[in-house]
């Protein structure tokens, strides 16, 4: 189909993982759109198509990292362990594709490189890198928030002798570290879980942290087959409970403050959740993220625990020699992180205070000189989140404008799902969406439906064409200020959360930190009041070209 006129749908959809799937069930099987999914991979799963790192496992607990949408899908998949692995994931994720019989309408390899609005047909043409061209009334971007690799711009990584992998671009087949010298860069939630992997087969591991990072014992395992007949049984008590608590995870945060407590009950409090592990250790209390004096008491038990772990006092040192705010970061959680800085063959050289100068053919130089001669190095550098994969792609919206340039300063969403100046596209986990606070799958769901209902009345209503107001972006987006400046969030000055991880990106804080609860009913209340915020049938702003 390249050149001619463009194959035609109501609905694309860009991207195959949770959203896209299961956007691309409403469209079809409830709205009866002629829709198409064009996903980049040659497999379903997004985010846990590319992520096959060593060690690579969801943070959230495996019954709430699931769809809630379906008590018959639901029944159909257990997990194995405690958290979901990577590959566990994506096979549930092609379980699901099977089981809706949504893969004839899922086009793999193909990578859409560019959307422009064509303003007189009241469509999109969305072209591919191959060159196909797609006509659709509607676009649906399902491109995921942490999905653009962020390889930082090291001199003379092409002259690296060695092999060097992004953990979000992990080779299929695998790397094979035995007896090899590896480096690592980067100690975030990735560079934690991959360590302690790689370093069962490396011959030498240095991990070269910029940032020193806390982290919770996940205390991951089996769960029994009585753990999973509980969760299959209690579908609809899960699904309530993700649904009402801000952080969308499968337990409440207490009402507890630790300033509230003395000394003694605080410390058991910490101890406590530290034994239970994962993330529901930032809900011990209340006012962690709110209060940095309370903060600062969980900050010094964590660091404690490295303190205690870790046996040689100078790595200690090192790896507690933390400068934000507990959970102002995304916290990591871990197997064994920090004892397998125990082990002889695994150190941790700090590049904050000799940085990396450059790559040469041997291994990793410092400012100092120092060189460290290394045969693998592993970028687990993140991403550039929530702009970057939509950025990637060309988009054109009307009057011809870019949104290169329009988010230049940047982003700018209608409660995240709807960008002022493009009309009938709809981003799902977009900039100013909780998404990336909260265990993604219950914003995601969200966000869907949010999405297929709009699109449903439109139709019903014979509305061709919606627009998000700049107003209403600029009153969000001042808001998702207000909601992260609110919490102790901003207060991690080099998070990803704030653009701060990617040279030269605006520093906007992205996601909105209100909570998903109170998202749910902004977003509802929107709908509610006949899309408030929207221009419905007619441009926005139509004094703009
Ligand atoms: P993160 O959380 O962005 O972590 C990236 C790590 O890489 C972090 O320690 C960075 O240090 C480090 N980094 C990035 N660039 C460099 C350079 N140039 N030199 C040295 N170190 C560098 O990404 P993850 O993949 O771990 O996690 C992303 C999300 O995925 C996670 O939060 C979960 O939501 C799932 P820095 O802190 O910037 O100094």
């Amino acid at each position: 189909a390249t050149g001619g006129s463009p194959q035609s749908y109501d609905a694309i959809v860009i991207g195959a993982g949770f959203a896209g799937l299961y956007q691309l069930h409403l469209l079809r099987d409830r709205l009866g759109l002629k829709t198409r999914v064009l996903e980049t991979a040659d497999g379903v799963g997004g985010t846990w198509y590319w992520n096959r790192y060593p060690g690579a496992r969801c943070d959230s607990e495996s019954h709430s990292y699931r769809y809630f949408f379906s008590k018959e899908l639901h029944e159909s998949w257990d997990y194995s362990e405690r958290y979901p692995g990577q590959e566990e994931i994506r096979a549930y994720l092609n379980h699901v594709a099977d089981k809706l019989a949504l893969r004839p309408d899922i086009q793999l390899s193909t990578k859409v490189t560019a959307a422009a609005w064509d303003e007189a047909a009241g469509r999109w043409t969305v072209t591919t890198e191959a060159g196909e061209r797609f006509a659709c009334q509607w676009l649906i971007t399902a491109v995921g928030c942490l999905s653009s690799a962020n390889v930082p711009n090291i001199p003379g990584l092409e002259d690296f002798r060695g092999e060097w992998h992004h953990t979000g671009r992990w080779p299929h087949e695998g790397v094979d570290f035995a007896g090899k010298r590896v480096g690592q860069v980067g100690t975030g939630s990735t560079g934690i879980q991959a360590v302690p992997v790689i370093a069962e087969t490396a011959g030498s591991l240095t991990v070269f942290q910029r940032t020193a990072n806390y982290s919770v014992p996940a205390r991951n395992g089996p769960l029994n087959e009585q753990r999973k007949k509980e969760w299959r049984d209690n579908f609809e008590e899960v699904r309530k409970l993700v649904q009402s608590t801000p952080n969308a995870h499968p337990f409440r945060i207490s009402t507890d403050r630790a300033l509230d407590q003395d000394e003694a009950t605080r410390l058991e409090r910490y101890q406590k959740a530290w034994d239970i592990g994962g993330l529901r250790f930032r809900a011990v209390f209340h006012d962690l993220l709110l209060s940095k004096e309370a903060n600062d008491t969980a900050a010094e038990f964590l660091k404690g625990k490295i303190r205690e772990i870790v046996k040689d006092p100078e790595t200690a040192r090192i790896l507690s020699d933390i400068d934000h705010p507990y959970a102002a970061k995304r916290p990591p959680i871990d197997t064994n992180y920090f004892d397998t800085f125990n082990l002889d063959h695994v150190s941790v050289v700090d590049v904050r205070a000799d940085p990396i100068r450059r790559i040469v053919p041997e291994g990793i130089e410092l400012e100092s000189g120092a060189v460290h001669e290394l045969d693998v190095i592993v970028f687990a550098t993140g991403f550039d989140a929530m702009t970057g994969p939509l950025l990637s792609i060309d988009f054109q919206g009307a009057g011809g404008r870019r949104l290169r340039d329009d988010w230049a300063a940047g982003p700018k969403t209608w409660v995240g799902v709807a960008i002022p100046g493009y009309p009938n596209l709809f981003t799902v986990t977009g900039p100013g969406s909780p998404s990336v606070l909260a265990n993604m799958i219950v914003p995601i769901e969200q966000h869907v439906e949010w999405i297929a209902d709009c699109i449903e009345t439109m139709r019903r209503e014979g509305v061709e064409r919606i627009e998000a107001t700049p107003a209403a972006a600029e009153a969000w987006m001042a808001h998702v200020g207000d909601a992260a400046n609110a919490t102790l969030l901003p207060q991690a000055g080099h998070s990803w959360y704030l653009g701060a991880n990617v040279p030269g990106k605006p520093r906007v804080f992205m996601p909105y930190a209100g909570g998903m609860v109170r998202f749910r009913q902004i977003c509802d209340a929107v709908a509610a009041r006949g899309y408030e915020g929207f221009a419905m049938g007619a441009p926005a702003d139509p004094a703009a070209p």
